[in-house]
């Protein structure tokens, strides 16, 4: 299975992904081969739409105090809802579909969260700091919404000439 990174603003990355119900091979070919696109590109989160995928799944890998991303650290989510959420945290986001641009995001600190894994078991998590960060991004790219839609006016103007900007001089080589 061959997966590229769908990046913005490709009009695929604002589909509202669609709930997962078999949880079979395709499922799991796909959660497969998500895994080492994701390390491979040093992400940290990747949502299937990223790929390509409207589907109500992601991945996350949180490195550990040595930047490591061993496997067994790997989360699979399927269809997750936040069933509770609190305080607030201030973090530089960055996105495998917005390449090469960076920008202090507003969240939850904490979140709980009901989802199930690949084999369709319900599973709870409770997460904070960077893990209940990465969980919120990833989860917004379900409905379509990549973390530039939260930036003000101002740096949503300043985002898209620059942005538009990279992606001409990435065309020239
Ligand atoms: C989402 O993002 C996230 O621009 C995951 O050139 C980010 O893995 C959640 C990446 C921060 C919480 C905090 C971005 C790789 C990876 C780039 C990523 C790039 C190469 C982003
Ligand atoms: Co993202």
């Amino acid at each position: 299975m061959k997966l590229t990174i769908v990046e913005y603003p490709d009009k695929r990355l604002r589909q509202v992904s669609k709930e997962v119900t078999a949880f079979d091979k395709d499922l799991h070919d796909l959660l497969d081969a998500m895994n080492p696109m994701m390390i491979n590109t040093n992400g940290i989160g990747l949502a299937a739409i990223q790929v390509g995928y409207a589907i109500r799944a992601l991945i996350l890998n949180i490195p550990d105090e040595d930047g490591e991303q061993p496997p067994e650290n790997l989360l699979e989510i399927i269809n997750p809802i936040i069933t509770d959420k609190s305080g607030e945290s201030l973090y530089q986001e960055g996105c495998l579909s917005v390449p090469k641009f960076y920008e202090d995001i507003k969240r939850y600190e904490k979140i709980s969260i009901n989802y199930q894994d690949r084999d369709g078991n319900t599973m709870q998590l409770d997460a904070e700091g960077l893990l209940a960060i990465a969980i919120q991004h990833e989860m917004d790219h379900l409905e379509g919404i990549l973390f530039i839609d939260k930036l003000s006016y101002a740096k949503r103007k300043k985002f898209e000439k620059e942005y538009k900007k990279m992606l001409k001089e990435r065309k020239k080589s």
